[in-house]
Order: C-alpha cells, then sequence, then structure tokens
C-alpha cells in the first residue's frame, strides 16, 4: 500500500493515543521512561529545554505499559515445549515417549481458541490463537523424533496446523479438505526433519488473514548431537493491522510492543547467546533484525551447522527465519530492533542487558 503522511501519522497516534487514554498513570510512567532513555539518547552536546524531551520521546516507545502481560512475552522468550507450566499442568500439553533408536514420541495437545490480546498500553486486539497465546507454544524436536499433534479446533473459524518440514501431504494443512472446522480435531504426524528452525501456522483462507490473526509458532528441529549450550531465546518478528486496512499498526517481537525497552532481556557477558528469529510479519514483505554495538553469525534457516554470514543486520522475508549467535563483550545495554525505523518506532525495538558472570560460588 502507498503510504501517505496521513496513515504514518495515525499509526504512530495511535501507539501515543492509546497509551495516554488507557491510564492515569501513563503520563508518570512515560517521563520516567523518557528520563531513562536520555541516558541512551545519543544527540551530542547540551539540550535546549524542550528539545532533549522532544529527542528522547523517541525512545521512550508506546506510552505506558500494558495491564496485562499474560503470556508474559519475558517468558515466551525462553520457553520450549510448554517449559513454562508446571510438571502437572505441562503433560496436559506434552508427553516424550522414548521409541527405537534412541529418539522420541513428542506429543502435543494444541488449541484454536479466539482471545482478545494487550498488544501495546490500551490496545486490545480481537486474537485467534494457539493455546491462547501469541505466537504459538514453540514446539521443539530433534531430528528424526516422531511428532505427533493433537489439534482441535475451539475457535470460530475454520483453522489447520500448516508445518514447514519434511511431511506427506496429507500432513500438510493446506488443502480444502484439511480445515479443521471449529468443533472438530485432527491429528497431525510426521518425523522431525531436517534440522533447523522453522515454523508453523495456520493455513486456511484468507491465508493472510489467519496468519496475522495470531495464529503461528516457532517450530525448532535441533541437529542429532544438539548444538553447543547457550542462553537460547525464541524472538517472533510480528506486527498487527488493528484497524483492519491492510497496513499494520504495531509492531513487535513476542507481540507487546516495546516489551523489552521496558523489560530488557537479561544476558551474560561471555556466554554464547542463540537467538532464535521467525518473521511471520504479515503486509509489509521484509523484516530486519539488528543489534547495536556488536555482531553475530548467522545460520539461515538453521538447516547447516556452520555459519553463512557475520553481520550485525539480518533481512527476513515473510516466513523466513534465521538462527543468530553471539556473545556479549561489555557489560551494559545493547539495543536491538528493525532496521526498518518506522517499524521500530511502532514497537520493534528493545535493549539486551548483559551483565558480567556471577564469580563461582556467588549467587546468581
Ligand atoms: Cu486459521
Amino acid at each position: 500500500m502507498q503510504e501517505t503522511p496521513a496513515t504514518t501519522l495515525s499509526r504512530r497516534l495511535l501507539l501515543r493515543l492509546a497509551g495516554i487514554g488507557s491510564l492515569g498513570a501513563a503520563a508518570v510512567v512515560a517521563s520516567k521512561a523518557r528520563g531513562a532513555a536520555q541516558g541512551y539518547g545519543g544527540h551530542a552536546g547540551p539540550h535546549v529545554d524542550g528539545q532533549a524531551d522532544r529527542h528522547a520521546g523517541h525512545l521512550a516507545g508506546a506510552v505506558g505499559r500494558v495491564t496485562s502481560l499474560d503470556p508474559d512475552p519475558s517468558v515466551y522468550l525462553r520457553s520450549f515445549n510448554f517449559s513454562h507450566l508446571p510438571p502437572n499442568e505441562r503433560a496436559r500439553f506434552y508427553r516424550e515417549t522414548p521409541i527405537a533408536d534412541g529418539k522420541l514420541l513428542r506429543e502435543y495437545e494444541i488449541y484454536a481458541v479466539d482471545r482478545e490480546i494487550e498488544i501495546a498500553p490500551g490496545v486490545f486486539f480481537p486474537a485467534w490463537t494457539y493455546n491462547g497465546q501469541v505466537p504459538g507454544p514453540t514446539l521443539r524436536a530433534t531430528e528424526g523424533d516422531r511428532v505427533r499433534v493433537r489439534f482441535l479446533n475451539q475457535g470460530s473459524h475454520p483453522h489447520t496446523l500448516h508445518f514447514h518440514g519434511w511431511h506427506p501431504p496429507q500432513m500438510d494443512g493446506s488443502m480444502p479438505e484439511h480445515q479443521v472446522q471449529p468443533g472438530d480435531e485432527f491429528v497431525y504426524e510426521f518425523d522431525a526433519e531436517p534440522f533447523g528452525l522453522h515454523l508453523y501456522h495456520c493455513h486456511a483462507v484468507p491465508l493472510k488473514r489467519h496468519i496475522h490473526k495470531g495464529l503461528y509458532g516457532a517450530f525448532i528441529v535441533d541437529p542429532p548431537g544438539g548444538r553447543p549450550p547457550a542462553d537460547e531465546l525464541v524472538m517472533v518478528m510480528n506486527a498487527f493491522d488493528t484497524n483492519f486496512d491492510g497496513d499494520n499498526e504495531v509492531y513487535a517481537v513476542n507481540t507487546v510492543a516495546h516489551h523489552h525497552l521496558h523489560a530488557p532481556v537479561a544476558v551474560r557477558v561471555g556466554e554464547l547467546v542463540r537467538i532464535y528469529v521467525v518473521n511471520v510479519t504479515e503486509f509489509d514483505l521484509l523484516n530486519s533484525f539488528h543489534l547495536h554495538g556488536m555482531f553475530f553469525d548467522v545460520f539461515r534457516t538453521g538447516t547447516r551447522l556452520e555459519t553463512s554470514e557475520t553481520t550485525d543486520t539480518l533481512m527476513l522475508c515473510q516466513g523466513e527465519r534465521a538462527i543468530l549467535e553471539t556473545r556479549f563483550r561489555y557489560p551494559g545495554r545493547f539495543m536491538f530492533h528493525a532496521h526498518q525505523s518506522e517499524f521500530a518506532e511502532l514497537g520493534w525495538m528493545g535493549f539486551f542487558e548483559a551483565r558480567e558472570a556471577a564469580a563461582p560460588g556467588a549467587p546468581a
């Protein structure tokens, strides 16, 4: 769509006005955020009154905070196969059983359900979700494992699960005969291959609407010998068309605009950090991931164990994904965001906070 100054204005105003209207405390929080942000302003030289505030406001992002973090993007970041749930509850959605050759049968219960989610302060989006969350739960297997997913459609529209990876056509979830009607269920079963970073999403029509409403998640297939130990993070680049005009108003990683400006991603200096980056942004052809102050190794689609590229900015088309590896060299805050500045200002921006590793025996 042709972008006009008017649409740009309305997209930006949406975030700011929504925050102001939603919370009495928003202005207070925002002024604190601006104060904190000034330390990262990067504008050289003295500011005159007002100018400093205006400039620092670029970093304040969405005004205020969302009123609920359910699910919490900071928890989603490091959750694999429902690991965020207590064991009893987890067993309802995920079970693993040894089969031949040291492989596992991994059984999942995934359900589609309509649910309103708060994607920016005061901005509620009528999402279609897997298991009540956007993105859906991160599923993870080792190459050669058997994956069995019981899918129940408790939503109001026909939905499916379409996995990227090797599988027979009847497991593809893409054809008219594959649609799972509201109230119905279907069992998807296939061997997890090839190793890499994949995704799953609904493949009902109209496709872009079903995906954009929130029906997607990361699907990680580990190589048989695994990857080197690391602090592992899942970042799904997503966006929301809140007024259904075919253009996104809110951008993020893991749904909540500017969440990691308020809750920086804690990492350790010197430790290997592995980021699973998936782009499911609809309506924009491209999205990108840029990290300040350092470089990362790229493993495109995660299908090789050798890096193909070392860079600080990665570009991904819709549906593309890559594994990134790096080590933070210095303690402190490092910004990460889409290098499309418009996306960054509309929510797709955050901080890592690197801390020195604790001395042996010291509390973490
Ligand atoms: Cu759907």
